[in-house]
């Protein structure tokens, strides 16, 4: 092993006080051990797995949560960088001196009793030149087994850390899983991050939002890349052709949903490359390319069934990659398996919620919390791209950048060219979600999808892909889509899912030059008579009604990008500010 991981190790054994240390090495023999003392152990008065049907759902597992600790806590994340203009508004900050301290403090002893697990992991194909690593201790078991689905874990990642000599430290202990004594502290300029008190997700498996979004963003400023909240995706065409899209959505939007598409039209086929987030370099002819750094989705349940996401349903009842978790659904008790409103019509009868509580005769909705996970392999994806691994990555043809808006916010747009896609991809707003702690529903800017996992100023953020794109020979063209808008009873006027691959046939047709787009003050839209509607059931009153740009509720929307704006003075680049100007002009006439 490393020096500088031996080091690590035993200065975090010094620090944390484990009962005992244990180094993971990925093997197979590895992962049925620990589910088993998984299955054995109990964590915060729970068993921290149970097993499920394993004929309907094969290598499944179980986990239930905390209810305190359930999804991420932005007001807890800091970001700890020496100035604090550099961190930004948009990100919490703290001098990193302080927050060392706040943290060792907590951390001191805090592994007493416990096993360390020790998770040495490669974000990326270990042969790509863009892969990186990182080793993570913790205390829990559910985060360990996580990582091993999340990423590369074990042997292949102590010899890459061996060749590279440099990897990012994360120190994770879920404490006593205390609200109080919860943060998540990100020091992008050791390349390190400490959290602690919340065993949940993008709190705790530190090479997910930590390490690839926060840190990753810092390292691709300084590195000339962009590390993106993003899916990737290949669309094959009817004549064989594929054609790779990036995807920026707010947690809990549907990237999953879209990420594993079953396209609606027969000749057309959507290949998996990533659900969550893109590293994307410029490569040496100019074009973008991207990589998925991660090895398995961490998804939302709720709304997934063979009719919605019938390739994901197939990758969870695949039993290629053991094992598969399922986390804070509801579980249908007559047959052990777990279960999430739109999974069925019918709530099984006999059914215990999220909660723990069976709850026959006294339903209160949602039996699954709205923001329950499955943690699954790639590898399960009957639809994963065979260029998954290709160490350069994916050419992409298009980026798509989405929000969640009952209102203002038409079906789908396209940006004049980069530096207008930026503009308006750095104005989004979105309705907030489950996936954070917080009201759900307000609509705030979400630039990117990217305010919560920015891991410096949004300003420079914007200038930074500006730049990018001033260096590219071809740059993709930029999207912007809403799935979400509603009329006025509150129902979703596009049926959503499936039916969203018509939105992507569009811009492919635009790709290729094959159907001409209207001017309007936001952008290109669609002529409706473009976008194929052929067996879809809806009111072309209601289609036009999707791709109609009200100006008054976009002058109100004028008012919140400019108050959102305002507060980064002159750190948002003036280009940006020339497309607002012009829009507000526009919208005027
Ligand atoms: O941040 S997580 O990885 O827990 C999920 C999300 O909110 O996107
Ligand atoms: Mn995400």
């Amino acid at each position: 092993m490393n020096a500088k991981m031996q080091i690590f190790i035993k200065d975090m054994e010094e620090l944390l006080l484990p009962k005992k240390t244990y180094v993971m090495d990925g093997t197979q023999n590895e992962a049925y051990n620990l589910v088993e003392l998984a299955m054995k152990s109990k964590f915060d008065g729970r068993f921290i797995l149970h097993e499920l049907n394993q004929t309907k759902f094969p290598n499944s597992y179980y986990h239930r949560s905390n209810p305190n600790d359930v999804a991420r806590t932005e007001h807890l994340t800091f970001v700890c960088t020496k100035s604090k203009n550099f961190a930004g508004l948009n990100n919490n900050w703290m001098h990193p001196n302080l927050a060392r301290e706040k943290m060792i403090n907590l951390f001191k002893g805090a592994m007493q009793g416990r096993t360390m697990y020790v998770i040495p992991f490669v974000m990326g194909n270990p042969d790509s030149p863009y892969s990186k690593n990182g080793v993570q201790v913790t205390d829990s078991l559910y985060v360990a087994l996580s990582m091993r689905i999340m990423t590369r874990v074990g042997n292949v990642a102590i010899q890459h850390i061996e060749s590279s000599n440099d990897f990012f430290r994360g120190i994770h202990s879920v404490g006593d899983v205390n609200p109080n004594r919860r943060f998540i502290m990100h020091f992008p300029e050791s390349n390190m991050v400490m959290s602690f008190g919340s065993g949940y997700g993008g709190n705790a498996l530190l090479g997910k939002k930590c390490f690839s979004l926060r840190i990753g963003s810092y390292m691709g400023l300084k590195q000339n890349w962009l590390a993106e909240h993003m899916i990737i995706i290949g669309v094959q065409c009817p004549n064989g052709n594929i054609l790779y899209f990036l995807g920026a959505f707010p947690s809990a939007c549907g990237k999953t949903n879209l990420a594993l598409l079953e396209p609606i039209f027969k000749d057309y086929k959507i290949w998996t490359l990533g659900d969550d987030i893109a590293w994307i370099h410029i490569g040496s002819n100019g074009k973008l390319y991207a990589i998925n750094p991660e090895a398995g989705f961490f998804g939302v349940a709720p709304g997934t069934s063979i009719k919605t996401n019938p390739t994901m349903m197939k990758t969870l009842t695949n039993n290629k990659f053991f094992p598969t978790l399922f986390t804070n659904t509801a579980i249908n008790n007559i047959d052990n398996t777990p279960w999430w409103e739109g999974m069925s019509n019918i709530i099984p009868q006999n059914i215990t919620d999220w909660n723990g509580n069976n709850v026959n005769s006294n339903i209160v909705s949602p039996l699954a919390h709205p923001n329950s996970r499955f943690t699954v392999s790639m590898y399960n994806c009957p639809t994963l791209s065979k260029e998954y691994n290709n160490p350069h990555g994916v050419p992409i043809s298009g980026i798509i950048f989405g929000g969640r808006r009952s209102d203002t916010l038409p079906l789908v747009y396209e940006a004049n060219g980069w530096s207008n896609g930026v503009f308006l991809a750095s104005i989004l707003g979105s309705e907030t979600t489950a996936a954070a702690s917080g009201k759900i529903g307000c609509v705030r800017r979400d630039p990117m999808a990217m305010l919560p996992f920015c891991g410096y100023n949004m300003g420079d953020y914007f200038k930074h892909w500006l730049n990018i794109g001033k260096q590219l020979q071809d740059p993709p063209k930029i999207f912007m889509v809403n799935w979400f808008r509603k009329d006025q009873q509150g129902n979703f006027m596009w049926p959503g899912y499936r039916e969203n691959f018509r939105i992507l046939k569009w811009m492919i047709d635009r790709i290729h030059g094959n159907v001409s787009a209207k001017e309007t003050a936001i952008g290109l839209l669609p002529i409706q008579n473009t976008i194929d509607t052929n067996d879809l059931q809806i009111d072309p009153e209601v289609l036009s009604k999707l791709l109609l740009i009200n100006k008054d509720e976009w002058r109100k929307e004028l008012m919140m990008i400019e108050e959102f704006y305002k507060p980064f003075g002159n750190t948002i680049p003036n280009e940006l500010l020339t497309h607002l100007n012009l829009l507000k002009r526009k919208l005027e006439k």
